[in-house]
């Protein structure tokens, strides 16, 4: 290593992608409707309030579920993955990704999530891309769960509320361990499992017009997710030591709006609820607070006696999170306007500026999340979404300016090195949307996050011809040159 080296001499560079939001193929070869089906594509769009994107009802359910095409339905295309992966891996084998995010759909090998025997034609495509992967020396970095629950397991069993799931889960991530164990090291079980607070639907299969008490059906779901999270951890290590098991974690740090003791005690709350997902996977039990704030909203957790025991003895090797942007907590909420962030909405930040979807830009507050998570957890981190969604126009040569999102990235890996050179042991990044895909929150194509292009429009129009951006060759050097040069 060369004096100036910052970053570790194999620190894993690469993208991110989920299954959902660029596969497409939604009823190939044997694949079940998977809660991501079931979103429409909404015309009209309020980005302030992003779990209204992502609501789905009984009557959007049964309305999907009578729908056979993928029209109108973003998710069930995507930008067909499926059937680009080859070209796709090759153009990032070109940036010289060093790793590669990307899901199994769930629904993909077990389509019922109930069956017996999986589906084999679903084996055997991420066999396919595993190997293409490999080919080029890229490693993969798979995310058992990320928002592809079959629906079978919701319509039948009422999602994760519903304790059975948790085998259902154990069974699938078991035979995908077991069938790449010889292709995969690095796995996450839940991506974003604070999600199943925020939006049950997505994150835990929760349908909210059919529970009389959302949030109890909601953190009965997420103990049930870590019950899960924690077998499977347990299974992983028996299936091949080799392995190393990550939690997922949306970051959402709160900031206090003042120096007021009633917002820095808020900001301490919210920033609380939300380690406590990691408190349990990366420490093995829930936080003490969690006692006052179940009683306060009458939320009676079932349990299992061997719960604890299952949570305590198995806990991740590493702690990966997304970072987007920073929130404000206040007790004084209405003296502030509201704007949008990754999945849910916060209170304005004035010293920040935000995105052409309201998200504030907070670079420095990713080294604060990487400390803070370092000095609670002691465990290696892994940055596995980061990026910047915006519009991006093709100029008349046919190239693709986005220099807004090379200084993005050039900011947020810069505030990443000072967290390195502060001491956190950082295994890699993974930046979101390595290449263009659909918008999770809002289903959007034109929510463009890739150093690729994708020609398709928000109604899903398009040659879905690949087109690098100015930013694929920045990434390409910052990779080449192992972070060191961001010019
Ligand atoms: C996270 C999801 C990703 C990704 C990202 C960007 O919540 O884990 O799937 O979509 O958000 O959000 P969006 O796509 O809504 O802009």
């Amino acid at each position: 290593m060369s004096k100036t080296q910052v970053f570790p001499e194999h620190f894993l560079w690469g993208g991110a992608i989920a299954a959902n939001q660029a596969e497409g193929a939604f009823d190939a070869d044997g694949k079940g409707l998977s809660t991501a089906d079931m979103v429409p594509y909404y015309k009209k769009k309020d980005y302030a309030n992003l779990s209204a994107l992502m609501h789905v009802s009984s009557e959007t359910i049964a309305e999907a579920m009578k729908t056979k095409t993928a029209v109108g339905y973003p998710k069930r295309y995507g930008i067909d993955f499926y059937h680009h992966y080859r070209e796709d891996i090759a153009l990032f084998a070109e940036m010289g990704f060093k790793t590669f995010r990307l899901s199994i759909n769930w629904s993909r090998i077990f389509p019922n999530g109930d069956d017996h025997e999986p589906n084999e034609a679903g084996l055997q495509f991420y066999d396919n891309v595993f190997d293409e992967l490999r080919k080029y020396g890229i490693e993969p970095l798979v995310t058992l769960s990320h928002y592809e629950m079959p629906m079978t397991l919701v319509l039948n069993y009422g999602g994760w509320a519903n304790r059975k799931v948790i085998s259902f889960f154990v069974k699938y991530a078991e035979t995908v361990m077991n069938r790449y164990q010889d292709k995969v090291k690095y796995w996450l079980t839940f991506n974003e499992i604070n999600t199943t607070i925020i939006e049950p639907f997505t994150g835990g299969g929760i349908v909210g017009d059919k529970e009389v008490n959302l949030l109890q059906a909601s953190y009965q779901a997420l103990h049930h997710q870590f019950v899960a999270s924690s077998l499977v951890t347990k299974r992983a290590r028996e299936i091949n030591p080799v392995f190393q098991i990550g939690c997922m974690l949306a970051r959402m740090i709160h900031y206090p709006a003042t120096s007021s003791p009633e917002d820095v005690q808020q900001a301490q709350f919210d920033n609380q609820m939300n380690l406590l997902h990691t408190d349990v996977q990366a420490r093995g039990s829930y936080p003490p607070i969690i006692k006052r704030y179940f009683e306060e909203h009458q939320i009676h957790i079932v349990k299992e006696t061997e719960d604890d025991q299952i949570l305590k003895k198995n806990t991740v090797d590493f702690i990966s999170f997304s970072y987007y942007t920073s929130l404000v907590s206040t007790t004084t909420p209405e003296k502030y306007g509201s704007t949008g962030g990754n999945l849910y909405s916060t209170v304005k930040n004035p010293n920040l500026k935000v995105t052409e979807w309201g998200w504030q830009l907070d670079p420095i507050g990713l080294r604060t999340v990487l400390k803070e998570l370092y000095d609670r957890y002691q465990l290696p981190l892994f940055v596995v979404e980061n990026g910047l969604g915006a519009k991006d126009t093709i100029e008349e040569d046919g190239s693709i300016i986005d220099d807004y999102r090379i200084d993005y990235f050039r900011q947020h890996i810069g505030q990443l090195k000072e967290a390195i050179l502060d001491g956190v042991e950082v295994m890699g990044y993974t930046s979101w949307g390595a290449i263009d895909i659909i918008s999770a929150s809002t289903s959007e194509m034109s929510k463009r996050y890739g150093f690729i292009y994708v020609d398709q429009d928000d109604e899903g129009h398009g040659t879905l011809n690949r087109k690098k951006k100015k930013s694929f060759d920045w990434y390409k050097k910052v990779i080449a040159t192992n972070g060191e040069d961001l010019a």
